[in-house]
């Protein structure tokens, strides 16, 4: 983390603080605009410090600047430290926690003397919430629904958070001497929407020595086990509560294997023993045998080889039929990230995106596409300052005028469009009807039972200007759960209108899920993936939405976003 992000952090946890001590509000929200703006500010807030420019940034008055001074002279903040004596962190991270507000959390630390997950779900099991005032039966019910799904939270950590930790780390270790060959194995490299854990694999002849200097590394926080091949650490740092991280170092000899090993699934794995058992082989982490003689574990084709089996792409491997598809040799010609010619669903400061269309549009160009759908907000999504009539207008000018200059890539001109409670689309047909690329997304009323919400989603599908359905699916992983709708009948209505599903390769959504996109794509329906960018990274969330396809046996041919753009604009133009 760096200065701004730490500082960040903490005016955040401040803000948090107060509000369970149900301070003032003004206060509360100073400190979490401030928060959120040093957090986005494009420069070292140290050297803004220096030039004595901390005023300047927005919401960061002479109070706040002085605090932002204070860490970075002394790398403390008092009226931190002082705060965090009286409300614990334990208990500001319980905010998390969907379903329990601040003014509920307040009202049970203060009352109830609620400081820990421990101790809220005692009260919760317990006879005094039952007359404690303002929790109806109906709420206590939706927190402990939140308490699970936070607790899962706790457990695993997205795979979008994850990756980009894990490749810092692979680079670190890729600088000890003698190391080679430094991948992900586990859950991380076969892309699983969320992870317990990162597992490292390096090849090296020092084996001891590199586990070593791997658990001496700066972004070790604990230790939690080092050996001769495998050492164990938290990475983090003392503001992050970190991630495990272990590391397998091996000889050349058994880099396939292990590699195989340690990738996983378990299941899979279970069904690739019993196979090499069933032709008279033994497999472990160090090889295949045939008795005493090693038959392969240099690599892991060779590995997959030895087992008369294909090469198996880590994505597929949870025992979910890749075996009797890799022993039919019927197993699919998997999407590549090469593969995807533009982004069909992002967002930009006309909405609530922060770069421009210009600047998206570079980005796009950079990563080698052909085209980009600029697709911002509809009126009802107030807070994602949605586009008016007269705003959209505006915006297409804009757009017009940036395909013109921006060579060398397609600007396309479209909507993220909210499907209304009713079923009724944000923008009038006769404006859905000149866009280029409408993508149709409920962002609210997700408490509806699953009849209700599966024909207000097949409204969207029947549209004849819609082309694709968002995040079909509503959730955010390890926050909330999605809303209910029968998949198989947007599946089946999906196939029918010649409607797309979207894969979201957005982090915290991977929506379409893995599953489901197989369900999609087995049934014939055509899928975009695509990142919803709200900043120019973003755009990079395409490798999680097209490791999410792969884990759902996605080939190419199955999604649109592969076409070449003239192509693309045919599909396009059908539904006009
Ligand atoms: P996770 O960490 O829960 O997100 O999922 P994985 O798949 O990364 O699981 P992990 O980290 O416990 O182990 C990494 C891989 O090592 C796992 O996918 C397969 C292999 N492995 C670990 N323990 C066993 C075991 O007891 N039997 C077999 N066959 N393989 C194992
Ligand atoms: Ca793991
Ligand atoms: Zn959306």
């Amino acid at each position: 983390m760096n200065k701004n992000q730490e500082i960040a952090l903490i005016f955040e946890r401040i803000s948090n603080m107060l509000s369970v001590l149900d301070e003032n509000p003004f206060k509360i929200r100073a400190y979490k605009k401030a928060a959120l703006n040093i957090s986005e500010l494009g420069e070292d807030i140290v050297e803004r410090a220096e030039q004595d420019g901390l005023t300047s940034i927005p919401g960061v008055g002479k109070d706040l600047a002085a605090k932002v001074k204070e860490y970075i002279d002394t790398g403390k903040i008092t009226e931190y430290e002082k705060l965090s004596k009286t409300v614990p962190l334990e208990l500001i991270e319980l905010l998390r926690i969907q379903g329990l507000g601040p003014k509920t959390l307040s009202l049970l630390f203060k009352e109830l003397k609620v400081r820990s997950l421990s101790d809220l779900e005692k009260v919760l099991d317990g006879d005094e919430i039952l007359e404690f005032r303002g929790l109806a039966e109906k709420k206590i019910k939706d927190i402990k629904k939140g308490i699970s799904i936070f607790k899962e939270s706790k457990e695993r950590t997205l795979l979008g958070v994850a990756l980009p930790i894990s490749e810092l780390i692979i680079n670190a270790i890729e600088n000890i001497p003698g190391t080679e060959g430094t991948v992900v194995a586990g859950s991380l490299r076969r892309f699983r929407e969320t992870v317990r854990d990162i597992d490292i694999l390096t090849m090296s002849d020092n084996t001891e020595e590199t586990v070593k200097e791997f658990t001496q590394m700066p972004f070790v926080k604990d230790v939690l086990a080092s050996g001769s091949t495998k050492g164990s650490v938290i990475a983090g740092d003392s503001l992050n509560a970190g991630i495990q991280v272990d590391l397998r170092v091996v000889g050349p000899e058994s880099y396939g294997a292990a590699l195989q090993y340690f990738s996983g699934s378990k299941a899979h794995n279970v069904r690739v023993r019993s196979l090499a058992t069933k032709k008279g082989l033994k497999i472990n982490e160090y090889g295949v045998y045939k008795g005493d003689k090693k038959v392969a574990g240099e690599t892991e084709h060779e590995v997959y080889e030895s087992l008369g089996l294909p090469f198996i792409p880590p994505e597929l491997r949870e025992d979910r039929g890749e075996i009797e598809a890799a022993l039919e040799n019927t197993l699919p010609d998997l999407i590549e990230l090469s593969d995807i010619k533009g982004d069909l669903h992002t967002h930009t400061t006309w909405s609530d995106g922060k770069a421009t269309i210009k600047e998206m549009a570079e980005s796009a160009k950079k990563l080698g596409y052909s085209y980009i759908a600029i697709t911002d907000h509809s009126p009802s999504s107030v807070i994602a300052n949605g586009l008016s009539l007269k705003r959209l207008a505006l915006k297409k000018k804009e757009l017009e005028e940036a395909d013109k200059k921006i060579k060398g890539i397609k600007i396309l001109m479209g909507t993220e469009v909210d499907i209304k409670p009713d079923g009724t689309l944000d923008y009038p047909d006769k404006v859905l009807k000149e866009l280029d690329v409408v993508i149709a997304s409920v962002h609210s009323g997700f408490k509806m039972d699953i009849e209700t919400m599966t024909e207000r989603i097949l409204s969207a599908v029947r549209n004849p200007y819609v082309h694709a359905i968002g995040h079909p699916t509503g959730r955010l992983i390890n926050e909330r759960d999605p809303y209910e709708v029968d998949i198989d009948r947007l599946i089946e209505a999906a196939l029918e209108h010649g409607k797309a599903l979207e894969v979201n390769g957005s982090y915290p959504r991977l929506d379409l899920k893995d599953l489901h996109v197989r369900k999609a794509v087995e049934a014939g329906v055509k899928i975009i993936i695509s990142t919803d960018a709200h900043r120019t990274e973003q755009l990079l969330q395409m490798k999680l939405g097209v490791g999410t396809a792969r884990r759902g046996w996605v080939e190419k041919d199955s999604v649109l976003n592969t076409l070449e753009t003239k192509e693309l604009l045919e599909w396009l133009s059908m539904y006009r």
